[in-house]
């Protein structure tokens, strides 16, 4: 039986347009297969069919308008329908079920339960102890028989009463200040300690060898040994025990390496024979071919370093989303699940940034337990303590637990379980508590006896407590960073947690084993020199077998490739499948979409308007159509997706939930309902630029860390792009992320009504500083799609290391036919739009992008027809381009002064053209300006220079003086500067638009 398929609720929307047929009679459909594309003025959406079966009537055709209820098509159900098509994956898809243990009163962490025994100090206040004990021993009675979840739900259900009855409740934002992990729950490492030991020991020492050497070479080169020499446990244990490499079995960890700890990375790759002496050497030294870089940049070690993470902050957001991404891909059917993690090695002063605590809350919102942070918190920053007055460790554990994260804390070595397990009194713990970080700063500074009095000395049963240990032996009580059986179990314990991102916060010592230069000291951070006798102290603290004099030499250590040392070492990255940092990619291409699939864009839209958002997101719409392409695209939106009418993606494609949808959306009738599903494919990231810029950078690096070359474009306004995001914008340059960046809304005068601080007009000089960033400001929608299919095949077929910016606006005119030819030109970054005649008084060059080359179009009417000169008018779809053709050209006609110069691109399309330069655009002069010395013509540039402010787009142009009226008589003005005409024509345009040539300058007002 034929059934109608008709318009749904497309909400308030009336006689729309259908602008594309997607079916004819006789055609197989599936369920939700598209039927036809409707365009309002604002936004457009495919209908899906409801049902599977056989076209049979066609009831619209492009053109025609449709409403709520109209019919489109009839259709006929058939068994033989075909299911719905597969999405085709590299790797089958999974049905992943994430396992979210029922909860069990904070059981999440399965670390084995012991029950801490720790004594209490009398407390003044407790008027009944022996009432006290009582409650003590029925809870641990209930340990003891039922087990610690039974213990854990009736303190629950204790608290959950008190609540009701109106008290008080304790603040359990933290919990006392020693490890989380009891010594009895510890798991033991697999390691030879010895061994580890002296690798350490090597590693330390290479690491400060290769500061010393470089800064003896040049104290201009710098450097950091304090940060790598407090952290080295801290990587030494995960490198020998638990991150496993990339291979063709697994997919790999993947580690952000603290920026400052570099050195240390390459004293380990130096050890396992990845990189030789003469590297170590040109440690800071990289305009010569083989230096290291200063610290983790992939685009200057392409092979090594995965994460660009020097700029503090960064890395923890982009952690989060990368490790957010990973579920993505997995979730989508993309990856296989393979229990990978993501570590992430953190400054305790880096966590005063704000990106670094921003999103915290989403990394468990989204229950990423992939994500494992370590903190080295060795107390201290660049100047001095990070928390003097407090500590940082409860501080921290306060903000990731209040977020719902698993917070490990590792504060004390092994040398103080004996201690703390016969502390009878619970005074240490109490002191422990009550000892602020700028304290615990001073005791590692300050020696042995200092602690004693300072410290134990407070109270008089920790003095007795330490009575029989010597000064040396006080010293010795090593921080919990620092012991490789804590750090061990730590990490242990976080691989096996699920259901939520964990925390390791380790306490350290910065400089550790510096001596009295360097060790928890304020200067540790900028210590970069060590004397000689700073440097026998290193090697004699550490045991490095070196003689003085090899000392004095600074000479590095590594002992012979049979040694037990090296083998243990290569043996163990051996098992865990290779070593790390490595960066590499085994991701296939995409093959760009044929040219065809852009058709349409390619003709003019006759009367009908639209904007280049408009053309931009009708792209998007014909990609999901490619099933090559359509896959691996990931609409990244900063909940824009109404403004930028892309709210039909919603149903077509889904919204990525990690949790499905649980609720029935308000909306549900509509055809751009809310949908959010486990599978889906848009990332809505809400109000946040710095995270949505973080997805993005994760999908466009895909092909790196996960082998799958994705094509991410992220849409945001345009000023709140580069401006609000460009520390990470630079860091995805660095990264060499792949994909699309689009400046939407973009142009001072474009965005009419917003003001100030929406109104973009530099975002494309921003872009312009970063150099594998090709950016685009066109005008037309051919532009637009001429430019997108080539960044496809440039980034994603041939896997160039570029990624594109392109601004988009939501100002609707129409759009005219290709030119023939222009293809070149479009990409170059300016072809020639229209040639004006020869039949006027004299000629003029007018070059315009974005929606100015629309004032420029007009004022070439008006120059023409009011004033008798002829136009050349050519689009230019890139300033930044042809800059860069200019500065290139440029530089080889210098260094090749006995050839015949080459001429700029710039100087191939205007130097045989009549008359002076024109050029005018929606951004500041400087943009244009950018290619006025690759000319030899007169060149005079309009932009809009100065803060926006919300009025009619016709208004704005008028203030910025880049309306028709205002380039016609600066047009005027130059030709009669340039003798070309008199000046009686510009004085007469001038008045007769009414310009006011007293007033100030734009920029001023
Ligand atoms: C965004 C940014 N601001 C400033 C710096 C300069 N800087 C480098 S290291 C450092 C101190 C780092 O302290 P911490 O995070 O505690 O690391 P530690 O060396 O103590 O492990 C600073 C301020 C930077 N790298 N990035
Ligand atoms: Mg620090």
């Amino acid at each position: 039986m034929a059934q109608n398929i008709s318009v749904p609720d497309i909400g308030d929307f009336k006689d729309v347009e259908v602008i594309e047929v997607l079916v004819k009679p006789g055609d197989q459909i599936s369920k939700n297969d598209p039927i036809v594309t409707i365009e309002s003025d604002k936004s457009s959406v495919e209908i899906p069919s409801p049902t599977a079966g056989e076209i049979k009537d066609l009831k619209v055709k492009i053109g025609d308008k449709v409403s709520e209820g109209s019919i489109l098509a009839t259709i006929e159900n058939s068994q033989s329908a075909p299911t719905p098509k597969e999405e085709k994956t590299e790797n089958p898809k999974k049905e992943i079920q994430l396992q979210e243990k029922p909860k069990t009163n904070g059981e999440v962490n399965p670390v084995k339960q012991v029950k801490k025994i720790f004594a209490e100090p009398a407390s003044k206040d407790d008027i009944d102890p022996v009432e006290t004990n009582e409650w003590i021993d029925s809870l641990n009675s209930v340990i003891e028989n039922d087990g610690a979840s039974r213990a854990s739900y009736l303190l629950n259900k204790v608290i959950d009463q008190a609540y009701k009855s109106g008290l008080v409740l304790p603040d359990t934002r933290t919990t006392p200040y020693i490890n989380t992990i009891p010594p009895e729950a510890e798991t033991k490492s697999i390691g030879d300690q010895n061994i580890e030991k002296k690798i350490r020991a090597y590693i330390r020492w290479n690491a400060a060898a290769m500061v010393v050497k470089a800064n003896k070479k040049s104290p201009e080169l710098g450097g950091h040994i304090g940060t790598f020499a407090s952290a080295a446990t801290l990587y030494d244990v995960g490198m020998n025990h638990f991150w496993r490499a990339k291979n063709n079995k697994f997919g790999g960890d993947l580690i952000y390496f603290q920026g400052h700890s570099a050195p240390g990375m390459y004293a380990r790759a130096f050890l396992e024979g990845r990189l030789n002496a003469s590297q170590l050497n040109g440690f800071r030294q990289e305009v010569n071919k083989g230096g290291l870089s200063s610290y983790p940049h992939p685009w200057l070690m392409p092979n090594f370093w995965q994460f660009p993470t020097v700029s503090m902050g960064l890395g923890p957001i982009m952690a989060i989303y990368q490790a957010r991404f990973l579920k993505y891909l997995i979730n989508r059917g993309l990856v296989k699940d393979e229990g990978r993690k993501i570590w992430v090695f953190l400054g305790d002063g880096e966590m005063d940034e704000p990106e670094s605590l921003g999103a915290i809350g989403l990394a468990a919102r989204e229950k990423l337990d992939n994500l494992i942070f370590v903190i080295n918190c060795n107390l201290q920053r660049l100047d001095g303590p990070v928390r003097g007055n407090g500590k940082i460790i409860q501080e921290l554990e306060g903000s990731f637990r209040g977020s719902g994260w698993n917070v490990i804390k590792v504060i004390w070595g092994t040398y103080w379980d004996q201690l703390l397990a016969k502390d009878k009194t619970g005074l240490l713990i109490k002191r422990m508590n009550e000892c602020v970080d700028g304290e615990y700063q001073a005791f590692k500074a300050k020696g042995g006896s200092y602690v004693r009095e300072k410290f134990f000395g407070k109270y008089p049963e920790l003095k007795d407590l330490v009575s029989s240990m010597t000064d040396k032996d006080i010293w010795r009580l090593n921080r919990g960073g620092h012991d490789p059986h804590k750090v061990y179990a730590a990490y242990d314990s976080a691989m096996k947690n699920k259901g939520t991102p964990t925390v390791i916060l380790a306490k350290t010592i910065k400089g550790y084993g510096m001596g009295k230069t360097g060790e928890s000291v304020n200067t540790t951070h900028q210590q970069k020199k060590l004397d000689e006798q700073d440097l026998l102290y290193y090697r004699d603290r550490f045991q490095v077998p070196l003689t003085d004099k090899q000392v004095k030499n600074i000479e590095y250590y590594k002992p012979s490739e049979d040694s037990e040392e090296i083998k243990y070492l290569k043996d163990k990255r051996l098992k865990l499948g290779g070593f790390i940092p490595e960066r590499s990619s085994f991701a296939k291409q995409i093959k760009a979409p044929p040219k065809d699939i852009f058709d349409v864009f390619m003709k003019s839209t006759g009367e009908k308007e639209m904007s280049t958002t408009m053309a931009l997101v009708r792209m998007m719409t014909a990609l999901l159509r490619d099933k090559n392409v359509s896959p691996r695209l990931v609409p990244i939106i900063p909940d824009e997706a109404r403004t930028f009418g892309m709210e039909g993606f919603f149903q077509k494609i889904g919204i990525y939930a990690h949790e499905g949808q649980k609720y029935e959306p308000v909306d549900s009738e509509q055809l751009s309902s809310y949908r959010e599903d486990k599978s889906g494919q848009v990332l809505e990231e809400g109000i946040n630029e710095s995270g949505a810029m973080s997805s993005w950078i994760a999908a466009g690096t895909a092909y790196t860390n996960h082998d799958i070359e994705m094509i991410p474009i992220y849409i945001f306004y345009s000023m709140f792009g580069f401006q609000r995001v460009g520390d990470l914008a630079w860091a995805a340059g660095d990264s060499q992320a792949r994909g699309f960046l689009i400046g939407a809304t973009a142009g001072r005068t474009t965005l009419a009504g917003e003001g100030l601080q929406h109104q973009d007009g530099h975002s494309h000089l921003l872009a312009s500083n970063i150099p594998n960033c090709i950016s685009y400001d066109p005008t037309f929608a051919y532009e637009m799609a001429t430019i997108f299919r080539e960044g496809i095949k440039r980034m994603h077929e041939k896997k160039e290391n570029i990624f594109y910016y392109i601004t988009a606006m939501n100002e609707n005119y129409s759009h005219p036919e290709k030119p023939k030819g222009s293809d070149e030109g479009i990409l170059k970054g300016m072809y020639l739009f229209k040639e004006g005649g020869n039949k006027g008084k004299t000629k003029v060059q007018l070059l315009g992008s974005g929606t100015i080359l629309r004032e420029i179009i007009a004022a070439s009417k008006i120059l023409s027809k009011e004033y008798n000169i002829d136009a050349d008018i050519w689009s230019v779809t890139s300033f930044n381009e042809l800059r860069r053709n200019g500065m290139i050209t440029e530089r080889s006609n210098l260094l090749n002064p006995n050839e015949k110069p080459k001429q700029t691109y710039v100087q191939k399309c205007l130097d045989k053209r009549d008359g002076p330069i024109i050029a005018a655009s929606d951004y500041t002069r400087a943009f244009a300006d950018q290619i006025r010395p690759y000319t030899d013509k007169t060149f005079y540039s309009f932009g809009t220079d100065g803060y926006g402010r919300s009025d009619t787009r016709k208004n704005l142009r008028k203030f910025f003086e880049v309306d028709k009226e205002h380039i016609v008589a600066f047009t005027l003005s130059a030709l009669a500067k340039e003798q070309l005409i008199g000046s009686k024509d510009a004085d007469k345009a001038i008045k007769k638009f009414k310009i006011d040539k007293d007033r100030d300058f734009p920029a001023n007002l």
